[in-house]
């Protein structure tokens, strides 16, 4: 089955052109660490789901690219064509002669109305190219105007035309420090749309991301082309085939529905976060070895805790005593910053992935008390290695690990909008004062929901 992505803006066209070129590197990477058999197998899954191909051999990116303004398309572009290796179809992108200007509003409004058929029409036409539609990424900042409101508005529209196929939301969460004044009214606006019209929502943190390329990566002049390598290689992590059963080497054939299967199980609860192990540069590479019961233990240290990365793990948190009445479970979670979770995916990928023990991913004291851990957790696996890892984990999971950053973005939006600060930028494209408290009530209920967990 096939996944198309709709790349939108500044932001979710950088980060899509480096998705597609992860995806392509590592599947055509020599040291898959198995037979030629099997990296054949994987190939030729990963092409199934990501690119179709033209008939002189060159695959290319089930994507449409979308943007008001044309530099960043032109770039993703000629960057793919550069590469030789893999490109974006002819007639797969829209653009325009001016942007949103950081202005969800004429994003959503404006953009949106005006050329929602020719870019429904595009979307259309990618879909037709697949055999079997699984669904779509949606790939957009939170805080710009044009990804974030144009492309709330085509989340709606893929709603309403392929009611039917899965969309996933790759949704960028903008600097804390943020360098845009209104960032925080475009992200709760992104957000309540989406959480109205998408399945799920796959949040990524630039200021997360920034930290591993700083610490973990060895990166000094940190870029986005290095952040969005760090992003592409996650999702890589993910979405590259795993075995569809324990034994078989046959490889999953609709691995967005299956993810959403595992870890959506109430509408209410769709956000989800992705964590990697190892992540270190080629050079500190050369010199580790890793075993998986080291890297497990990290990984789910990791995510109790809540940590992003390998360093700085705080292993003072540990999960609530089971047998403890409901009442000091609270209080204890709440003093030790323990994060509980609704449902937890775990991939691993590279040698002897038969013998990884994920005992510790199936605590019940990590989850909420009504999902039992059989339905909260599962695993993916290959022995195929990823990327240039002997073996590597990823967790993609739906937990507490969002209440903080999204209670502090809810709350500087409610500030200024309080003192009714940059609204007429809004009303004057009809995005009514109403729009904005029917958003702050949906997220609301949303940290309340995640909170009470
Ligand atoms: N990770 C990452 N974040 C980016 C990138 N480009 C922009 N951003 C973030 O995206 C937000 C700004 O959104 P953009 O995508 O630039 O805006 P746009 O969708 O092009 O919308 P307009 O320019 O207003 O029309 C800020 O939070 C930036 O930090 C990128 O390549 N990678
Ligand atoms: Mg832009």
């Amino acid at each position: 089955m096939s996944i198309v992505t709709v790349q939108l803006g500044q932001c979710g066209n950088q980060i899509g052109f480096e998705v597609f070129d992860a995806l392509y590197s590592d599947s055509h990477c020599p040291q898959g660490l198995c037979s030629k058999r099997e990296n054949e197998v994987y190939q030729a899954s990963c092409k199934e789901r990501f690119f179709s191909e033209e008939e002189n051999g060159v695959p290319i990116a089930r994507a449409v690219l979308v943007d008001m303004e044309p530099k960043v398309i032109n770039q993703t572009l000629s960057k793919a064509a550069q590469s030789g290796r893999w490109k974006y179809g002819q007639h797969s992108c829209f653009c325009q002669k001016q942007g949103s200007g950081n202005n969800w509003a004429y994003g959503y409004s404006v953009h949106g109305p005006r050329h929602e058929e020719s870019i429904m029409n595009l979307i259309q036409n990618e879909v037709e190219k697949c055999d079997c539609l699984s669904g779509f990424f949606i790939i957009m900042s939170m805080a710009g105007g044009t990804g974030s409101g144009l492309g709330a508005f085509i989340t709606q529209n893929l709603q309403d035309h392929y009611s039917n196929s899965l969309k996933m939301n790759q949704i960028i969460w903008p600097y804390g420090t943020g360098e845009v004044i209104v960032q925080n009214y475009n992200s709760i606006l992104t957000l309540s749309h989406l959480y109205r019209s998408s399945d799920a929502l796959l949040v990524h943190e630039n200021d997360a991301v920034h930290k591993i390329c700083a610490k973990l990566m060895n990166i000094k002049q940190i870029s986005f082309s290095d952040i969005n390598q760090v992003l592409a290689h996650q999702l890589g992590s993910v979405f590259q085939p795993t075995y569809s059963m324990e034994g078989s080497y046959h490889y999953r054939r609709n691995p967005l529905g299956e993810l959403m299967e595992n870890l959506v199980p109430h509408p209410e609860f769709k956000m989800l976060g992705i964590r990697n192990i190892p992540q270190m540069s080629e050079n500190s590479l050369a010199y580790s070895t890793f075993t998986w019961a080291g890297l497990l233990k990290h990984l789910r240290q990791m995510l109790i805790s809540n940590s992003k990365m390998e360093e700085g793990i705080d292993w003072q948190v540990r999960p609530p005593l089971s047998g403890l009445p409901t009442l000091g479970k609270v209080s204890l979670n709440r003093e030790l910053h323990f994060n509980t979770s609704i449902a937890n995916l775990v991939i691993l990928r590279g040698k002897d992935v038969h013998s990884a023990d994920l005992g510790g991913f199936k605590d019940p004291a990590l989850y909420t008390s009504w999902l039992a851990p059989v339905n909260a957790f599962n695993v993916w696996k290959t022995q195929r290695a990823f990327s240039k890892y002997e073996k590597s984990a990823a967790l993609v999971s739906n937990s507490q690990f969002l209440l903080k950053p999204l209670d502090t973005i809810v709350g500087k939006a409610w500030n200024m909008f309080a003192s009714k600060a940059y609204i007429h930028q809004y009303t004057k494209f009809g995005i009514e004062e109403e729009d904005f408290l029917d958003s702050f009530t949906l997220l609301e209920q949303v940290v309340a929901s995640y909170c009470n967990l």
